[in-house]
C-alpha cells in the first residue's frame, strides 16, 4: 500500500475549501488509490468550524482519508506537505486600497512560503486560490528560496473552465469536443481568454463560431467578468466551480494533461512569449512527467498581443507593488 499524500489546505473552514476537502478526501484529486492525510490550516478564529468540517469528513468514511489535522500554525500545517492549496486569504475591505489588501496578503503568503521552505517534502506542489492569486504566489514562492520557483502555481483552470464553458453553450458542443482554449496573463478582470487555438471537433473554434465580434464582444468580457455575475446571482463567490477547479488542475499536474490539449495555468515565466522571467502568468501547458511545460510556437495575432500586455501590465504593477512594500 502507497504511503498517505500529505495534503494541506488553508482557508479550510471557508466556503471553497467546504467544497474542495470532500472531493480531495474522496480520492478526486489525487486517484482512487492514493491516500491522503489532510492538514487543515485556519486561522484561530477559523478552527472551531474547521473542526466541524472535520468531523463531517470523518462521517463520511472516507477509504482513502487516513488522518485529518487541524493547525493555527503554518510551520506545522506545511511541515511534510506534498501538495498545499492555498485557498485562505484576505478579502478586499470597504475603503481598502490595493496597497493595503496586497500588504495584508504579503502578511500571510510570506510566512507561509517561508514555512514552505521550511517543511515541505521534496515533490511539494503549491496552488495558490487565494487572491491576488498571481501575486500571492509571487510572494509565497519568494519566501521559499530552496523549493523550485516552478513549485508555485496559481489557479487560472476556472476561468479556463468558464471559457470552455461559454464556447460549448454558444456552439451547442459537448465540452468534451472543445481543446486548445487559453487563458493568458493574471486572473482578474484583465486576463486574456483566447480562441485563436482553440479546436473545435476537429475544426478551428473560430470557423464554428464564425462571428468574430462575438468573441471579442461577448466572449472575452463574460469569462473575464464571471466572478462578478456570480456574485450579483449568487450572493457569494464561486465555492464549488472554484474548488472544481483546484481538483482539477493539481490532477493534471500529477498525473498529466490528456493528449492533444491544453490547459491554463499561473506559473513563473521563463521568459516565453515576451512574458518578464518570474512573473506569475497563465500560459497554454501540458504536464508531462509530473511538471507542467509551457506550449511554445503559438502564434499571437494582434488582438491576442495586445491582451497579453495589457494582463502581463497588471502584472508588473503588482510585482513592483509589492517590492515597494517589502514583501518579495
Ligand atoms: P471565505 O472567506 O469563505 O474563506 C476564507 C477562509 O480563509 C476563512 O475561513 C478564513 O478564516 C481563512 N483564512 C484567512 N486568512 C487565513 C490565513 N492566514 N491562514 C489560514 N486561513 C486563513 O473565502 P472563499 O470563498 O473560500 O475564497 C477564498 C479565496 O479564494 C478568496 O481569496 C477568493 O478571492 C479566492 N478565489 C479565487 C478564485 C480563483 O479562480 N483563483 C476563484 C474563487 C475565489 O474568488
Amino acid at each position: 500500500s502507497t504511503l498517505p499524500v500529505n495534503v494541506t489546505v488553508t482557508g479550510a473552514a471557508g466556503q471553497i475549501g467546504y467544497a474542495l476537502l470532500f472531493r480531495i478526501a474522496s480520492g478526486q484529486m489525487l486517484g482512487p488509490d492514493v491516500p491522503v492525510r489532510l492538514k487543515m490550516l485556519e486561522i484561530p478564529q477559523g478552527v472551531k468550524a474547521a473542526e466541524g468540517t472535520a468531523m463531517e469528513l470523518e462521517d463520511c468514511a472516507f477509504p482513502l482519508l487516513a488522518g485529518i489535522d487541524i493547525y493555527d500554525d503554518p510551520k506545522v500545517a506545511f511541515d511534510g506537505v506534498n501538495v498545499g492549496l492555498l485557498v485562505g486569504a484576505r478579502p478586499r475591505g470597504a475603503g481598502m486600497e490595493r496597497g493595503d489588501l496586497l500588504a495584508a496578503n504579503g502578511g500571510i503568503f510570506g510566512p507561509q512560503g517561508a514555512a514552505i521552505n521550511a517543511g515541505a517534502a521534496d515533490d511539494v506542489r503549491i496552488l495558490v486560490v487565494g487572491n491576488p492569486a498571481n501575486t500571492n504566489a509571487l510572494i509565497a514562492s519568494a519566501h521559499a528560496p530552496d523549493v523550485p520557483a516552478d513549485r508555485f502555481n496559481a489557479m487560472m483552470r476556472l476561468d479556463h473552465n468558464r471559457a470552455l464553458a461559454q464556447v460549448a453553450a454558444k456552439t451547442s458542443t459537448p465540452v468534451g469536443d472543445i481543446t486548445k482554449v487559453t487563458i493568458w496573463g493574471n486572473h482578474s478582470a484583465k486576463q486574456h481568454p483566447d480562441l485563436t487555438q482553440a479546436v473545435i471537433a476537429g475544426r478551428p473554434a473560430t470557423e464554428v463560431i464564425g462571428d468574430d465580434a462575438w468573441i471579442k464582444d461577448d466572449f472575452v468580457p463574460t469569462v473575464a467578468k464571471r466572478g462578478a455575475a456570480i456574485i450579483d446571482a449568487r450572493g457569494a463567490s464561486s465555492a464549488a466551480s472554484a474548488a472544481n477547479a483546484a481538483i482539477a488542475h493539481v490532477h493534471d499536474w500529477v498525473n498529466g494533461t490528456p493528449e492533444g490539449d491544453w490547459t491554463s495555468v499561473a506559473m513563473p515565466s521563463d521568459g516565453s512569449y515576451g512574458v518578464p522571467a518570474g512573473l506569475v502568468s497563465s500560459f497554454p501547458a501540458v504536464s508531462k512527467g509530473g511538471a507542467w511545460e509551457i506550449v511554445q510556437g503559438l502564434e499571437l495575432d494582434d488582438y491576442t498581443r495586445a491582451g497579453i500586455d495589457t494582463s502581463v501590465a497588471e502584472l508588473v504593477e503588482e510585482r513592483d507593488a509589492v517590492q515597494e512594500l517589502g514583501l518579495l
